[in-house]
């Protein structure tokens, strides 16, 4: 089979297109309830209104973090990358019922998950910290979500590695290698939260354990949680890399730094999980200190990155005739709803991503630590440069599987800009509200008093999220069209592949090589986590009871 030839087919498309449905239709039930909090922050409580079928706002939330935070981001991201290795590679799935059963785990995962949290017995965030109890099937539920999207996983591996084997010495394609990076990455990250479910929340759930050890559940939880967060970037990077140039009409600058970009990814992205647990006192300083330091070594790949996509749309510009020190980036195809989206989640992301950095110093984070200031920094990047590049990535995505023009793609360019809009409101409310000491998962609307200070900012983030709310609706409504129409226009959509202006074969042959990177990655996190893994399991105290939250 050569590189040219392989034609995706019809059922590829559909398994792919699954994928999208159920993360799209996760999105648009998960997004009715962020609004829902930040209109109670503004006194506007419309959960009264949704009793008996949503409890309170802690059911609320957690509804939008689980169905937004990780049910939207996997689902999208496992079809993606199936789209990635099979386009990347040019050949088939090795073992597609493999896939298909995985996704098929993942599906039973989700619903086995919704059941409780739907009747309120797991209003324990998406983050399920203990001793907030949940009901077993939602810890079964999220281990079958995962196990899932590992068995995906392992479907990619075999397909890389047939390839492998057919293509020796063959530079591996850059949007296969940038997902194959993201879904090794999330297989070693996960560990943290499997072990955290399986040997704690688990048993303990089902009445087997006499409690559990909230300080070492959040240590299990955060090893996980922080890598999590590039399982969610990278395939909007690989997008960034491998695609985006193409659609802007140009070129990668750099095929080498985006390889060394993901790898750097794949080697620091674990073992910096302290920095969430800066204010718990059962880490010592020194392990708060090392993971600080790891934290700003994992900020490089993202300046990498941002250096050679934006090298990439400035020479694509230029290519459209931009000119000028700034004026190129008005030559950038902005009338695309697809480069539209990706390049304002960019630009939304250097403002997330500064604030990270600020969050990463243990000073600051004294003052920022459990407060409001949190969500905003994650609505600008998980819900902006991941989201609405996902977003992007589906508007040539639907077309493609579908073979139908997408429906009003001048709304969807409006759509992008209303997310825009509205997440620079949402967003500078959050962090100020934040630093005004306005506490985060906690309903404000209830208090009797607030400070004065707050109030705009309470009003601002309202505001902020009723546009988010039109925004994804209006997200929502285009794909739905899109797909679901009976006489749209016919498409001839092709996956946007962007090449490198350098031949990748020209890229040094240690790029393409696993063990090294691998090996750098273990040694790092044994490194990082191993003293203080040994110490909090040598101290375990697995008594604390369960509370529940209504
Ligand atoms: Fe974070 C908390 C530190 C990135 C998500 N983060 C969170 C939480 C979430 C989250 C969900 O150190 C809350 C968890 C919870 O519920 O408690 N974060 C960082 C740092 C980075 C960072 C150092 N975070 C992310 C990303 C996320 C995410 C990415 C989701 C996808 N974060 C923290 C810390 C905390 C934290 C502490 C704990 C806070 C606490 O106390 O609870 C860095 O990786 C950021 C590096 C990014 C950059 C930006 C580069 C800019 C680019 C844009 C290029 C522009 C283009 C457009 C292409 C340096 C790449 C050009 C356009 C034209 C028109 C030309
Ligand atoms: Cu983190």
């Amino acid at each position: 089979m050569t590189a040219s030839t392989y034609q995706i087919s019809a059922t590829e498309k559909k398994f792919i297109s699954w994928h999208l449905f159920v993360a799209v239709t996760a999105l648009s039930i998960g997004s009715l309830f962020g609004p829902l909090q930040a209109f109670e922050g503004a006194k506007i409580d419309l959960y009264q209104y949704l009793k008996p079928i949503i409890q309170s706002y802690y059911q609320g939330l957690t509804l939008h973090g689980v169905l937004n935070a990780l049910v939207w981001t996997t689902f999208f991201i496992t079809g993606f990358l199936t789209l990635t290795t099979i386009h990347g590679l040019q050949r088939p799935l090795k073992l597609p019922k493999l896939n298909y059963a995985g996704f098929g785990i993942m599906v039973a995962g989700l619903l086995i998950t919704a059941v409780p949290i739907l009747l309120n017995q797991a209003s324990v965030l998406y983050t399920f910290y203990p001793p907030m109890k949940a009901s077993p099937l939602f810890y079964l539920g999220l281990t079958l979500v995962v196990v899932g999207s590992w068995v995906e996983g392992w479907g990619f591996y075999l397909t890389y590695m047939d390839w492998r084997k057919a293509n020796p010495g063959v530079r591996t394609p850059l949007m296969t290698f940038g997902g194959l990076i993201t879904m090794v990455l999330w297989q070693f990250a996960t560990l943290g939260v499997a072990a955290e479910i399986l040997t704690q929340l688990l048993p303990w759930s089902l009445g087997w354990l006499p409690g559990v050890d909230p300080q070492f559940a959040r240590t299990e939880f955060w090893f996980t949680g922080h890598p999590l967060v590039y399982f969610w970037l990278l395939p909007a990077y690989v997008s960034w890399y491998a695609l985006l140039p193409k659609q802007a009409g140009g070129k990668l600058f750099s095929d080498s730094l985006a390889r060394v970009a993901f790898w750097l990814f794949l080697v620091l992205s674990i073992p910096l999980g302290f920095h969430h647990q800066f204010v718990d006192p059962g880490v010592p300083p020194l392990w708060k200190y090392i993971h600080a330091l790891l934290t700003y070594s994992v900020f490089f790949p993202s300046m990498m990155t941002a250096f050679t996509v934006i090298a990439s749309l400035e020479y694509s510009a230029r290519q459209r005739g931009g000119k000028g020190m700034l004026g190129w980036i008005r030559a950038l195809p902005w009338g695309d709803p697809s480069v539209a989206s990706q390049l304002l989640a960019g630009i939304l992301f250097f403002f997330g991503g500064i604030g990270g950095i600020t969050n990463a110093s243990y000073n600051i984070n004294l003052v920022i630590h459990n407060t409001t200031w949190v969500p905003g920094h994650f609505h600008l990047t998980v819900a902006s440069a991941v989201t609405l590049s996902f977003m992007g990535i589906s508007y040539w995505l639907v077309p493609y599987l579908t073979g139908k023009k997408l429906w009003k793609p001048q709304w969807a360019v409006i759509q992008a800009w209303l997310w825009f809009v509205g997440m620079i409101i949402f967003s500078n409310g959050m962090h100020t509200l934040g630093l005004l000491g306005a506490p985060r998962r906690t309903p404000l609307g209830i208090a009797p008093y607030v400070p004065d200070a707050w109030n705009g900012r309470l009003i601002q983030d309202a505001v902020g999220g009723a546009i988010l709310l039109v925004a994804a609706y209006l997200y929502v409504v285009i794909l739905a069209v899109t797909a679901f129409s009976k006489n749209a226009e016919k498409a001839d959509v092709q996956v946007p592949q962007a090449e490198a202006m350098q031949d990748p074969a020209a890229s040094p042959a240690w790029l393409d090589r696993w063990a090294p990177w691998l090996a750098a990655t273990i040694l790092l996190i044994v490194i990082a986590y191993g003293p203080q893994l040994v110490a909090q399991i040598s101290t375990i105290q697995l008594t604390s009871p369960g509370f529940i939250i209504r």
